[in-house]
């Protein structure tokens, strides 16, 4: 029987052990959407990098180096962390080094902790998501990136969205008091999730750097039908 957990806030990730599990790394605004977005759109890969010099220094190796702090794209790098950027054939084929302020780190926080999978999560893929936790049938722990160490609402709000469909569609255990908060916020804000989070720390951030659209796009159910997960330490198609 699959268990459900969510971890609120990387600050909190010392307390739960992912060996084994299948983790979703979560940073719905913008993270974790934009590795979603850039995979669908035939990138061969996205690598989660801590720092922008680690990201630069990839150029050398033929990698497309994004970067985004506090909500901004940093100078110098080909990308930020839109989601847009990822379109049109910008990024066919190509690899990708990413760095952000707390997405990336999140990834790379799990990438060596002996998980089962390290997965993107986001509501783009949502349905198939939840689909392919439930045909593995193994413990799932929900990271949420929150924004530097404390918690946020959106990505609260899709850890709820992940586990009610899995809660739904599933025998499943949930021991976990974040689990059942984050399911209890998903059902107050599920039919107008946008409205919701317009009094949001980081939707208010992202209104004043004119990142309303990237938003709007991000808060869409499953338009994407890949599953994107750690491998050989990248992010990639699975
Ligand atoms: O913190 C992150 O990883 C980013 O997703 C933040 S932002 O949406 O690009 O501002």
């Amino acid at each position: 029987m699959i268990s459900l957990e969510v971890v609120l806030s990387p600050a909190l990730l010392h307390l739960t052990d992912v060996k084994g599990s299948n983790v979703v790394v979560i940073d719905i605004l913008r993270a974790t959407s934009t590795i979603c977005t850039a995979i669908h759109e035939g990138a061969e890969s996205v690598r989660a990098v801590m720092s922008p010099a680690e990201a630069l220094a990839l150029k050398a190796e033929g990698y497309v180096t994004a970067a985004e702090r506090d909500g901004a794209k940093l100078e110098g790098f080909d990308m930020g962390n839109s989601p847009f950027e990822c379109m049109n054939g910008a990024v066919k084929g190509k690899r990708i080094a990413l760095t952000t302020t707390n997405g990336t780190k999140c990834i790379e926080a799990v990438a060596h902790a002996g998980a089962r999978n390290v997965l993107s999560g986001s509501f783009l893929n949502l349905e198939v998501l939840s689909e392919w936790l439930i045909a593995d049938n193994q413990r799932v722990v929900m990271l949420c990136a929150g924004w530097k160490d404390s918690v946020n609402l959106e990505d609260t709000l899709f850890a709820g969205a992940l586990g009610s469909l899995i809660v739904q569609k599933t025998a499943c255990f949930v021991d976990c008091d974040a689990a059942l908060m984050s399911m209890d916020l998903y059902a107050c804000a599920k039919d107008n999730l946008t409205e919701y989070l317009k009094k949001s720390s980081h939707y208010i951030r992202l209104s004043h750097l004119h990142h309303e659209e990237d938003m709007r796009y991000c808060l869409q159910h499953s338009v994407i039908q890949e599953i994107t997960g750690l491998l050989d330490g990248e992010m990639k198609k699975m």
